[in-house]
């Protein structure tokens, strides 16, 4: 590649920029991509955290834009552990040779659209500058960590870790009282292994969350052989659900079932396992009652597993199920009926400071060694707007996302020539299934490059009115459900000081016939020029 110029860089070498990197390539484009990590991974590289696994099934959880591919590779149990998945994303790097063109341990730092040129120059932390006439942007929704403000932090004598950021030589807590702040999906996978670790873990929760068991367990190889002889049909049905997953979604709304049906749709999705759950009445996430009525099927469970009843109502979410997103746990709330966990609830006693020896909150002092941070992620436009990126005419994406992310189909953004953000804001994204989404994206970009070749083209920019008319659009279906009710990190609302604004799309199918329309029609929605 030395010497030649650059037709495409992309950022990030999680799965959606390695799959952007061999689909460019595959069409004879000159792509470099840079990488902040040591190897490819993404989210997998980083999140090493103990239990760290994926919350969508292995045969899922993966690519299928290469047949030969799903079927060699052999996942060993139901989900994936996040060192297998780290496995899988270097066997791709390996099979399709792709770190020729990756430059790792090179975080982007600034990223400017060169209106003279018509082309975008792209800055690294090393000093340097390269230029290439598309810069795609596969920086995921899940990795800028969000590390809050707590008082007191630097005067901390222990170690601190970030489940985001975690050490790659692991981390031994045997003999060290342990703090975890944060109780979602990351601490709620975590704190069951260090639990059983440490002499002591305390737990801080500000907001408890569902959690649905994973029953997790090695994959049968005949299950996996059968999914193999059908993936074709599997993958193709996955795409027709709301969330591009296999699980089915009862077309019955539970408002038109009795408590007794309901219990036991509850009951054999709860045995079943996973995300799953959420599927149980197709009326969840858009009527309260019937959410209600899922919400007190698991705190019943909670009360049934743990001794303590008042530990049990602390653990114990009154927010809609689903709203945020649904955790997965082995062994949650077992956990805490371990002599040696606490759970704080910091919502009642807030955290005030952290001192040399520990944490004091609500008046009390909690001793401990190491401090966990499980405190989530900036999600969806952090890692963004951690890059100075400018478009035409020099404004940055700051300014333009300063009242929240813009997008049209949250691929494109107006004002920003020839930039591309695979499953960025606006796009189903963070309520799918992320492999199957990050492949859509990707071939989707693709497809529009090629088009533009073939016309002997080299600028494409979505129109404000386009953007406008889909802004408004991922509102209103939000609207229309209970997602903007809680304070996710959907919304932004985990990031203090972010704008409030509901940030994925909701529903695959027809987000991708939207996308297909796009492009039948000659990129509808966009401008096109020399
Ligand atoms: O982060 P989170 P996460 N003081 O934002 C608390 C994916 N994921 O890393 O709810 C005290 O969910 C915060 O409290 P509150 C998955 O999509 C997937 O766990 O804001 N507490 C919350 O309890 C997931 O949804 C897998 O009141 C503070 C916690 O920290 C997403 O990543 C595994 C605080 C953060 O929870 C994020 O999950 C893991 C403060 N100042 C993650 N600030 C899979 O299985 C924050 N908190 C694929």
């Amino acid at each position: 590649m030395v010497g030649r110029e650059l037709d495409a860089v992309v950022v990030g070498a999680g799965f959606a920029g390695m799959y952007m990197l061999h689909r460019l390539r595959g069409m004879g484009l000159a792509v470099r991509v840079f990488e902040a990590g040591g190897e490819v991974g993404g989210t997998w590289y980083w999140n090493r955290y103990p239990g760290a696994r994926c919350d969508v099934e292995s045969v899922e959880y993966s690519y299928q834009f290469s047949d030969e591919l799903q079927q060699e590779w052999v996942w060993s149990e139901r989900y994936a552990t996040q060192p297998e998945i780290l496995r899988y994303a270097n066997h791709v790097a390996d099979r399709f040779d792709l770190r020729r063109d990756i430059q790792f341990d090179t975080r982007v730092t600034a990223a400017s659209f060169d209106e003279a040129a018509g082309r975008w120059r792209i800055a690294t932390g090393d000093g340097a500058e390269v230029s290439a006439a598309f810069c795609i942007m596969a920086t995921g929704c899940l990795s800028s960590p969000n590390r809050p403000q707590f008082k007191g932090l630097e005067r901390f004598q222990g170690a601190t870790y970030q489940t985001g950021d975690w050490p790659h030589e692991g981390v031994d807590f045997t003999g060290l009282r342990v703090g975890v702040i944060g109780t979602g999906s990351s601490a709620i996978q975590a704190i069951p292994l260090i639990a059983q670790q440490a002499p002591h873990l305390f737990v801080f929760q500000r907001t408890p969350n569902y959690a649905v068991p994973a029953q997790n367990a090695p994959l049968d190889p005949e299950v996996q052989r059968k999914v193999k002889a059908n993936y074709a049909a599997l993958r193709a049905r996955a795409k027709e659900g709301r969330t591009g997953l296999l699980y089915p979604i009862n077309p019955l709304p539970a408002s038109a079932v009795s408590a007794v049906e309901q219990e036991r749709e509850y009951q054999a999705r709860w045995e079943r396992g996973g995300l799953g759950f959420i599927g149980s009445f197709v009326d969840l996430l858009v009527d309260r009652r019937s959410n209600e009525s899922a919400a007190e099927f698991i705190r019943g469970k909670i009360r049934a597993v743990v001794r303590d009843p008042a530990v049990a109502d602390a653990l114990s979410p009154r927010s809609v199920v689903g709203c945020k997103r649904l955790c997965v746990d082995i062994g949650y709330y077992e956990t805490f009926n371990r002599a040696n966990v606490t759970l704080i609830d910091v919502n009642r006693s807030p955290i005030e400071e952290i001192v040399a020896g520990g944490v004091r909150a609500g008046g009390d002092e909690y001793q401990v060694d190491a401090l966990v941070f499980a405190t989530g992620f900036d999600a969806m436009t952090g890692a963004l707007l951690r890059i100075d990126i400018r478009g035409a005419g020099g404004r940055t994406l700051k300014e333009k996302w300063a009242a929240g992310p813009r997008t049209y189909l949250g691929v494109a953004i107006a004002g920003f020539p020839n930039l591309f953000t695979i499953t960025g804001p606006g796009s189903p994204s963070v309520l799918s299934n992320m492999l199957p989404s990050i492949e859509q994206h990707v071939e989707w970009i693709a497809d529009a490059i090629g088009h533009l070749r073939a016309r002997g083209l080299g600028r494409i920019e979505a129109t404000g009115e386009a953007e406008q008319r889909w802004v408004a659009h991922v509102n209103e279906v939000a609207n229309g459900t209970l997602f903007p009710s809680c304070n996710s990190w959907y919304i932004g609302a985990n990031v203090p000081g972010k704008p409030r604004v509901f940030m994925p799309y909701i529903g695959v199918p027809p987000y991708v016939q939207k996308c297909n329309e796009v492009a039948a029609n000659g990129y509808e929605g966009f401008a096109l020029s020399a």
